[in-house]
């Protein structure tokens, strides 16, 4: 499902939950994103809210990922463990990281992951290594500039299904502020969906507004993360304020 949505050559626009609780997750869900994430990394939720907002998630048709805190295998099998249909792993700078994270996300032959699909059997009788293998995405984030700067070996990497950039972790990491809009940082970004194409690899990229969304999409990227919940609720609030007091 998952794997469908993000690979039919369309733009898959995500909703991006960093706010804990099963509910907002739910209500993010139901807003009509194509997929959700749930992000560990930076949002302020930990296991157990995580195994929440699955469920929430879950009460709707939407496939969710999460965002895992590092590329840590005990993390990434959690998550899958708990439901996500894919992970993003962070700040992942080579081909061996690369090959860390998606060995992480399989079963042998092709992985390392461990057997103990705790939730995410549940209801799915025919649940067993080769489905979770073939349905599993595992999206690495490119988001520095080393790992640009290799990125057409991490594409080459077997299992990685999808490049996610971070553009803020990428303009710190190029000595700019992080949300520089450098013509040097643009440049370097638009050149990598035609590279993750020449792989069959999925192009993702976290845009901070809509603007920069239309932006990201018209270069090629195709998996859109849209600001988190915690944005939209402060802009619509800061909105609806700067409205009522002019
Ligand atoms: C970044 O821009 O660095 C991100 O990780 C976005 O989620
Ligand atoms: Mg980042």
């Amino acid at each position: 499902m998952l794997r469908e949505i993000l690979d039919g050559g369309k733009a898959a626009l995500g909703g991006w939950c960093v706010v804990p609780g099963s509910f907002t997750a739910e209500v993010m869900a139901r807003a009509g994103f194509d997929w959700i994430c749930i992000d560990i990394q930076h949002g302020l939720m930990g296991q157990q809210d995580m195994v929440g907002m699955l469920q929430g998630v879950a009460a709707t048709a939407v496939p969710s990922m999460v965002r895992v805190p590092w590329n840590d295998p005990g993390w990434i099998m959690k998550a899958l463990d708990a439901g996500a249909a894919g992970v993003i792993v962070p700040m992942v700078n080579s081909p061996e990281e690369a090959a860390a994270a998606a060995g992480a996300c399989r079963y042998p032959p092709e992985g390392y992951r461990s057997w103990g699909p705790t939730r995410v059997s549940l209801g799915v009788p025919d649940y067993g290594p080769e489905l979770a293998n073939r349905s599993v995405i595992c999206a690495v984030m490119v988001e520095t500039v080393s790992a640009l700067d290799r990125l057409d070996e991490i594409v080459a990497v077997k299992g990685v299904d999808a490049v996610f950039i971070g553009p803020s972790d990428f303009a710190v990491s190029m000595g700019f502020p992080p949300r520089s809009d450098e013509p040097e940082h643009r440049r370097r970004l638009e050149a990598v969906p035609a590279v993750c194409r020449s792989h069959g690899v999925i192009a993702g990229i976290a845009c901070g507004s809509s603007e920069l969304a239309a932006r990201w999409r018209d270069a090629g990227y195709t998996m859109l993360a849209l600001p988190s919940d915690m944005v939209l609720l402060r802009r619509a609030a800061t909105e609806m304020l700067d409205t009522m007091r002019r």
